[in-house]
């Protein structure tokens, strides 16, 4: 097999939203490559990051480093949340977040809706640490778009994940003011959405837009970020935003037994990132108006 990405047996990330940089991983086999209806799906086992899944040429997630990005974009709304019942992520075909989610003894149901069905087949096989979120009984899948979903389910969620790609090709537009006031109808009251929210070192002027129609569909909106060394930059942010007036996502409401967080079951999060995670440097902080 061959991928137009990868020469010489290592993988190199070019992408017009970080012009001038790229990462590269040494690849030691391409698992698997197609096109599917979306985009070009890419699975490779790397030298030493694991196994990696690229859409359109661009890292979702190597198995090194991925559950910090996952537990981050999960627990962030579900541990700012009173009491998370019913869940839905749109996106997150590798499985990784559902795996997160269900995490939470209180959550009872958690719907999951990707437009792209080839992903959640190659992350079954290709992703099995991942793609174990598939199995749990709480969890459904819906293979549709979540645009659709959204429009056919108005207040039905305490917390809504959007684990998307980013802002070209089949993820643009649930970056758009349109998603978010979907979003905001198909949650309950006190419900909270989290999303993917992009790196501020390349893309301040796309979070600013966000968090500017945000900010007119809900009352409190937030920005956190975790590291994620395979991302550009190593930055990756998270929009949350909040239906409660007043509400601060900043700390945890509810907490992980301590014996949870130390005992192996997180890798990145615990409740101290939880607040560190909205400590933005200066530059971050002055441009979002945070
Ligand atoms: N469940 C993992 C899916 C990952 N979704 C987010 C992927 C983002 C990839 N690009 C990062 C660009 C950083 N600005």
């Amino acid at each position: 097999m061959t991928h137009p990405n990868i020469t010489n047996g290592w993988f190199k990330e070019t992408e017009t939203l970080w012009p001038g940089q790229a990462m590269t991983l040494q690849v030691t086999e391409i698992l698997h490559q197609e096109k599917s209806k979306f985009q070009d799906v890419l699975v490779f086992q790397s030298a030493n990051h694991g196994n990696v899944l690229v859409l359109d040429g661009v890292i979702q997630a190597t198995e090194r480093d991925e559950f910090a990005y996952q537990e981050m974009i999960a627990h962030l709304p579900l541990n700012a949340h009173p009491n998370p019942r019913k869940v839905l992520v749109i996106g997150g075909g590798d499985g990784g977040v559902l795996r997160e989610i269900v995490k939470h003894d209180c959550v009872e149901e958690v719907t999951l809706v990707e437009i792209d069905e080839a992903v959640v087949k190659a992350a079954k096989k290709f992703l099995p640490a991942m793609a174990v979120g598939f199995q749990h009984p709480k969890v459904k899948l819906h293979i549709g778009d979540g645009f659709e979903y959204l429009k056919n389910n108005e207040s039905s969620y305490d917390v809504i994940i959007t684990d998307s790609s980013d802002p070209v090709g089949p993820a643009e537009s649930l970056f758009g003011e349109t998603f978010y006031g979907l979003m905001r109808k198909a949650l309950l009251p006190e419900g909270i959405i989290c999303t993917q929210g992009e790196c501020p070192w390349l893309h301040l002027s796309i979070i600013k837009d966000v968090l500017e129609h945000s900010r007119k569909v809900f009352p409190v909106v937030d920005y956190a970020w975790a590291s994620v060394p395979t991302y550009p930059c190593g930055m990756m942010g998270f929009v949350l935003c909040c239906n409660t007036p007043g509400r601060n996502m900043r700390v945890p409401t509810r907490r992980f037994p301590p014996a949870f967080e130390a005992g192996g079951k997180l890798r990145y999060y615990n409740a101290d990132v939880h607040q560190a995670a909205f400590v933005l440097p200066q530059f971050a902080k002055a441009a979002l108006a945070l």
